[in-house]
Order: structure tokens, then C-alpha cells, then sequence
């Protein structure tokens, strides 16, 4: 019998656990099936492989990363260490708990060029559709291969989709947008916050993207910084050129108009509305289609596909946990295909009832350390029914509630402290430098302990 053939859509942080797990399978001497993995970027790392350039990419397509310079993890290291790779086994010892994004990116690949599975992927190769046959019971996929500028189609019996969520920008419209006399962008676009020093500028939104690109232009040198929500402050002790408004209601001018009847001149506008989950390669039976949540719709186990159990989703999940999560999805995922966990034993009913159960546990609570422990909780559940190197959970959760404090205590200075590591015990030592005067975020300078 020819062997299964399975494809992984992405090589970004749940695409290369994915091939890290049938890895580990295979060097334990397990068959696994071929593995495939499509990746439209010349290069592996999904969002953390920085790129200058925004817009279209060097082949015409949307640019995948929305990460920016300088940017540094915005929670402990701890909280994402990977179970069978250690930061001090990548670095010959233990690092400060914050690194900066290139000094995540040597770790993430140092994992995979460990494993030796780079033959695995194709790269500047796009996937531009993917269809199932109900009568040969296998997906035929798409493909443009930009180095040879080649379409092509090849089937497999599985595919999984890792190709994340948080690229598509989710662009609101506001009156008075269109005649703005200043720079108006979407954090996707967000690359060099030195662009804003001595500007005023307002960032819309109070999440992670509005927090943080909000501080690194503090941090280069704006002016002042205004960030608006529509639901709730981010609440922080800012600085004194800091302030949180209300709502946005229309711009006239440079003049932005807030809920609350105050106004304020601005010279740019960053958008921190969020991002789509987007998937321009997928008909309408196979799409996702959630919101940004821990329980996603549609996914039993937070993986599987309900509507046709050989399609799985990796990381699709609001995310406190990230590394760690994807490996103990994709850990999952494998023995799901490799058949060790029987999904034909498993109800499409039983199925939709496992995402109900998840999405009520979910809306229980919206208390954050609520939110955290019940995806330490999910990510537990997968771990135990793998052979993942089971780790201490609880410490990571610990490593966030901690985090979730020193924030509240200082928004600029909580990437000074240290935690220790659920991995290998050791306690992370203080940064050399506090994080608003470390100007230079080099893998060199950050190492330099
Ligand atoms: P991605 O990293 O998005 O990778 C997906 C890959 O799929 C990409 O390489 C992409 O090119 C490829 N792809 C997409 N479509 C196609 C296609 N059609 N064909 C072929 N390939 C395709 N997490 C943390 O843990 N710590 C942080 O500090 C942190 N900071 C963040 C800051 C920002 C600004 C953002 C946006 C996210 C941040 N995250 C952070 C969360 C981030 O989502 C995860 O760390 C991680 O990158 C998700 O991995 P992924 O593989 O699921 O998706
Ligand atoms: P998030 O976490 O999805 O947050 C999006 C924010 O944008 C949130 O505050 C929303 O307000 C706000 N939003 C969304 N639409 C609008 C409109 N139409 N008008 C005003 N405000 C809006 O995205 P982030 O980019 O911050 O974070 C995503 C990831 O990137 C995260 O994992 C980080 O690690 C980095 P709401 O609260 O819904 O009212």
C-alpha cells in the first residue's frame, strides 16, 4: 500500500511542530506517512521572520508578517518554552524572559534544524486551492511554485492548515478617513516606530497591538501617544505624555473627535482593530469561519475539522500559550493521522457536543486568569494523550499571572523581571539593560549578559 500522503500549509511556528512531531515519530522509529509542507515565504518562521517590505510581497502576494522592528515578546519566554527543546539547550544557558523578535527566531529554528526537516518544506510555494473528493476520499490542493512561476496540483489524504491568523489586517472605516492630512495605517503595515519620533499620534484599540506598538513609539521618542477603545481602557499606568480616550467618532483634518466630546490633533493614526482569520484557498465546506477566541468554532479538540474529519487546524485559538500549545496540537494531530487516536470511533455529534462544552466553559468567565488557566487546562488535556514530554502547565500559568501583575504595576518596565523555567528549573537572570533604554534589540546586545 502507497504510503499516506499529508499536507501542512505554513512553516511558522504551528507548521514547523507539525513536522517536528512526525519527527520525533519517525526517530523513534515509527512509519510515518509523507509530509508535505507549503510555505509561501522564502523563508520558515511564519509572523516571526521579519520582513522590511509591506503591501505585496516580492512575488505580488499579501505580505504575511505583521511584526515590526524592535520588537521585543510581549510574555515571558516561560510561558512558551518548547517541552523538548529548551532555551538553554539552544543557547548554552539561560536567558533573560523577554527576548526581543530575532532572538525567538533563532530559537524556533535552532528546533527544527535540530530535527533536520527543512527537505520537508516547500518554500515560495503559495497554496492557492484545496478541494476534497468525497469518491477517492482525498483533498487535491493547488499550488505556485514563484521560483520555477509554476501551477500545479497534487493529492493527499490529510491536509493541515497552519497558516495563522493574525496577517489578514481588520480595517474599520471612520468618518473624515478618507481627507485625513496625516499617516493613517494598520498595525500589519507597522514597521519602524522611529518614523513616529516627535509626531503625535493615536493608536485605535486596547489590545496587545495598541499597547504594544503604542510603547515602542513612546519608547523611540513620540511626542505623545492617545489610544482610544470602544469597549474597555487598556487601564495601565501610562506615562504622562500617555492618554486613553473613549471611542473615535470621525476624524475632520488632523483633528480626531472622541465618544466623550474631547478632540485631539494627531499626525498619524495606527490601526490596532485586530486581524481576520483568513483563508482565500479554502471553498466553503472546509473553511473556518470564528471568531478570535480560545474555543474556536467548528474545531472538536480545538483541531479536528467537524465537517470532514482529515482536515485539522493548527493554532487557530486566541493564544495566552503559543509554542507550547502547537506542539501539544500538533503532537495531537499526528497520532489523529498516524491512527494512535481513533477520530473514526468519534461522532460528528459527539464532535459539534466537544465544541459546545468548550465554547459554554469558555463564555463561563471572562476574568483573564480564568482565560489563561482554561487554555493551560486544554493544553494539559492534549499533552496527556500524547507522548509530548509532559511539562509543569501550572508553572507556565504561574509565569502569566505574574506577567498579567508586573504589567499593572508598570506597563514600561514589566519586561524587567525574571521568571524561572518550567522546563528546566533554572531561574531566568534580569536583563543587563531596562527595557525602555535598550535601543538596540540585536540577538548580539540581548545576549550579552
Ligand atoms: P504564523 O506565524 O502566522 O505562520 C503562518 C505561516 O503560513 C506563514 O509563514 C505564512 O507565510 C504561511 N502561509 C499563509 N498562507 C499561506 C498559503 N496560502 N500558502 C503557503 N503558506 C502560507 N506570540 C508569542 O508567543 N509571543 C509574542 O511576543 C508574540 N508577539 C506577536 C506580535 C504580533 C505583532 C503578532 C501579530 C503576533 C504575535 N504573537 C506572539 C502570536 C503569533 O501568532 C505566534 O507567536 C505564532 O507566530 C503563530 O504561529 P503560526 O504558525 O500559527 O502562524
Ligand atoms: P486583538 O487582540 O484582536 O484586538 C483588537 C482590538 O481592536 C480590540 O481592542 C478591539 O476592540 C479593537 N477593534 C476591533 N475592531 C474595531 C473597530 N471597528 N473600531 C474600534 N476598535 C476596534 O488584536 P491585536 O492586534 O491587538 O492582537 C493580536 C495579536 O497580535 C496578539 O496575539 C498579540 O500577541 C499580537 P474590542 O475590545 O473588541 O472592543
Amino acid at each position: 500500500m502507497s504510503k499516506k500522503r499529508v499536507a501542512v500549509i505554513g512553516a511558522g511556528p504551528s507548521g514547523l511542530a507539525q513536522l517536528r512531531a512526525f519527527q520525533s515519530a519517525a526517530a523513534k522509529g515509527e512509519d510515518i506517512p509523507e509530509i508535505v509542507c507549503f510555505e509561501k515565504q522564502d523563508n520558515w518562521g511564519g509572523l516571526w521572520n521579519y520582513t522590511w517590505r509591506t503591501g505585496l510581497d516580492e512575488n505580488g502576494e499579501p505580505v504575511h508578517c505583521s511584526m515590526y522592528r524592535y520588537l521585543w515578546s510581549n510574555g515571558p519566554k516561560e510561558g512558551l518554552e518548547f517541552a523538548d527543546y529548551s532555551f538553554e539547550e539552544h543557547f548554552g544557558k539561560q536567558i533573560a524572559s523577554y527576548p526581543p523578535r530575532a532572538v525567538l527566531f533563532d530559537y524556533i529554528e535552532g528546533r527544527v534544524k535540530k530535527a533536520n526537516v527543512r527537505d520537508w518544506i516547500r518554500f515560495s510555494t503559495v497554496v492557492r486551492w484545496v478541494e476534497y473528493d468525497n469518491d477517492s476520499g482525498k483533498f487535491t490542493m493547488t499550488l505556485h511554485d514563484h521560483q520555477k512561476d509554476y501551477v500545479y496540483t497534487e493529492e493527499f489524504d490529510n491536509v493541515i492548515v497552519a497558516s495563522g491568523h493574525f496577517s489578514t489586517p481588520n480595517i474599520p472605516y471612520y468618518e473624515g478617513f478618507e481627507s485625513f492630512n496625516g499617516r493613517l495605517l494598520h498595525a500589519h503595515d507597522f514597521r519602524d516606530a522611529r518614523e513616529f519620533a516627535g509626531k503625535d499620534i493615536l493608536v485605535m484599540g486596547s489590545s496587545y497591538s495598541a499597547e504594544d506598538i503604542g510603547s515602542q513609539c513612546w519608547k523611540y521618542g513620540a511626542n505623545s501617544i492617545t489610544s482610544c477603545y470602544r469597549s474597555a481602557p487598556m487601564g495601565f499606568a501610562w506615562p504622562d505624555n500617555w492618554e486613553e480616550k473613549p471611542a473615535l467618532v470621525r476624524v475632520e483634518g488632523n483633528t480626531a473627535h472622541f465618544k466623550d466630546g474631547s478632540s485631539k490633533e494627531v499626525d498619524a493614526i495606527i490601526l490596532c482593530t485586530g486581524y481576520k482569520h483568513f483563508f482565500n484557498f479554502l471553498p466553503d465546506d472546509l473553511r473556518l469561519k470564528t471568531a478570535n477566541r480560545l474555543a474556536t468554532a467548528d474545531l472538536y479538540k480545538g483541531v479536528v475539522w467537524v465537517h470532514n474529519p482529515q482536515l485539522f487546524y493548527l493554532g487557530m485559538q486566541d493564544q495566552w500559550f503559543t509554542f507550547n500549545m502547537f506542539d501539544a496540537q500538533a503532537w495531537w494531530v499526528r497520532d489523529a493521522i498516524m491512527g494512535k487516536i481513533d477520530l473514526s470511533a468519534v461522532t460528528k455529534e459527539q464532535m459539534l457536543a466537544d465544541v459546545k462544552e468548550r465554547e459554554e466553559r469558555e463564555e463561563a468567565d471572562d476574568d483573564t486568569k480564568y482565560a489563561i488557566q482554561y487554555q493551560a487546562d486544554y493544553v494539559k488535556e492534549l499533552v496527556a494523550e500524547t507522548d509530548y514530554p509532559s511539562f509543569d502547565i501550572d508553572g507556565a500559568c504561574q509565569a502569566f499571572f505574574e506577567w498579567k501583575k508586573h504589567k499593572m504595576k508598570d506597563i514600561m518596565g514589566f519586561r524587567n523581571n525574571s521568571y524561572k523555567s518550567v522546563i528546566t528549573g533554572t531561574m531566568a537572570p534580569v536583563h543587563h539593560t531596562p527595557w525602555k533604554d535598550a535601543l538596540d534589540d540585536s540577538m548580539t546586545a540581548y545576549l550579552r549578559n
